[in-house]
């Protein structure tokens, strides 16, 4: 692809070099020493370039967004403005929880690349990790921390509404990703569709289910229009666990390309929804030396205390800004411990029920729509894969439908541990 008329060009290894010698704020990361850089393209994920540049004095890494999407080809073309929603949600979710969140050093609109921190080795992408067994610790304690500031200080709960609907607004310009989401989580999976996929032939028939359930298509009717039209947060738009890397002791969000202002627990629910899908598919990796039965309980235990600490830090965020500037419940009408402590239980269970219902419909079009999960798709007898598919497309239907009669997480993951007795 050649340069255009706006100054885009696309990179390579060999023309990148260029590009950081002309760039100050690049060349200064690496100490100005530019000889014998090592780059290399690494991008595994579905959208994007992604380069690792390792230089004597510095290391960082480059991002650039093509206008169409990688794994399916310029047949796909998808606006490369993405870069700049991606760049300024990690500028301000990395202001919010810089712990989690790596920092940006450079911009380019014009060219569409990120430089951001390189987050070196040992550092894996979680889901990598989910698929080899690798338990995490602190995973529930910084991902519930980065959920709990990001979605709290970009909500009115925070925000005037002035701040709030100038911030809306600008991130309304990344409605192409938008409507790109909507239509592959909550329109392709329920009808036929070109880019729809699944294990064939075992799920053929799960998959004609879907697109013939109309308790289900009313729900998910539902999930849209909240989708669509609920500016609750400046959410990360596609916090899936390919989403976020990850060692021993350290978590880090990545690629918020999808960002927005949209319902919290499209975010929340996008986590929860890709662990369950991490457990479905533990059957599919066991193998003699290890039956993975401690490592499903694992993973329920992080589902559990992600929401539950979600739960605690987001309130706590609520109560040490009860006299701050959010303007949605003002303090002059919501005024005795009472009638606060009512309006908080009902914001998190309706929090908690938003979430199932978008945890839910997230796990079903990996299952039946155009992109599928590596926790399944790694898994080579297509037979095996099958059944753990089925299990937990069955859960998710019956979560995204039945979402409201769970009142609290622990229940969610008894509903889990009865399927597998
Ligand atoms: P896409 O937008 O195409 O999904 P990602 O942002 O998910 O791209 O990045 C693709 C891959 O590049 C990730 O899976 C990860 O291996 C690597 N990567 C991305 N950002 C970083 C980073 N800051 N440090 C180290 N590796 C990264
Ligand atoms: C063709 S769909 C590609 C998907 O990858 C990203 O991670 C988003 O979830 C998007 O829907
Ligand atoms: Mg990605």
């Amino acid at each position: 692809m050649a340069s255009t008329d706006d100054g885009f060009r696309p990179l390579d290894e060999k023309s990148l070099i260029e590009y950081i010698k002309a760039t100050p704020s690049l060349a200064s990361k690496l100490g100005n020493h530019l000889d014998d850089l090592q780059i290399k393209e690494v991008g595994d994920g579905n959208l994007n370039f992604v380069y690792i540049v390792v230089g004597k004095s510095g290391s960082f890494v480059i991002k650039q967004a093509l206008p169409y999407i990688r794994c399916i080809g310029e047949s796909w073309p998808m606006t490369k403005e993405r870069a700049y929603f991606e760049a300024t949600a990690l500028k301000q979710h990395g202001h919010l929880c810089p712990d989690h969140v790596p920092e940006v050093y450079h911009f380019d609109r014009a060219m569409c690349v990120i430089g951001m921190h390189y987050l070196e080795p040992p550092h894996i992408i979680l889901r990598k990790g989910l698929i080899a067994g690798i338990e995490y610790p602190l995973l529930a304690e910084h991902i519930s921390e980065y959920m709990a500031r990001t979605l709290f200080f970009t909500s009115l709960l925070h925000h005037t509404t002035t701040e709030h609907k100038r911030a809306v607004s600008e991130f309304c310009g990344n409605m192409e990703l938008c409507r790109h989401t909507a239509q592959v989580v909550f329109s392709d999976p329920y009808k036929v569709s070109q880019y729809n996929h699944w294990t064939s032939p075992y799920l053929d028939r799960d998959a004609e289910a879907v697109r013939e359930d109309n308790a289900l298509k009313l729900e998910v009717a539902e999930l849209k229009s909240m989708f669509g039209e609920r500016a609750q947060a400046l959410i990360h738009g596609d916090l899936h666990t390919g989403s976020v890397m990850v060692t021993h002791d350290s978590t880090q969000v990545i690629d918020p390309e999808f960002a927005y202002y949209g319902p919290m627990g499209f975010d929340i629910g996008a986590f929860l929804g890709n662990l369950i899908l991490a457990f479905f598919a533990q059957d599919g990796h066991a193998n003699q030396g290890n039956d993975r039965k401690t490592y499903k309980d694992w993973i329920l235990r992080t589902i559990e205390d992600t929401w539950n600490l979600f739960h605690k830090k987001f309130t706590a965020l609520w109560d040490e800004n009860r006299d701050g500037s959010g303007e949605a419940y003002l303090p002059a009408i919501y005024n005795n411990p009472e009638l606060q402590l009512l309006v908080k239980q009902k914001f998190m269970k309706d929090l908690f029920h938003d979430t199932l219902g978008f945890g839910a419909a997230k796990m079903i079009r990996r299952i039946v729509g155009v992109a599928h999960v590596e926790d399944f798709e790694s898994i080579t007898d297509a037979g095996i894969r099958a059944d753990c598919e089925r299990q937990a497309l069955n859960f998710a239907k019956v979560l995204l439908k039945k979402r409201r009669e769970f009142q609290a997480i622990n229940e969610v993951v008894s509903a889990i541990q009865k399927l597998q007795s």
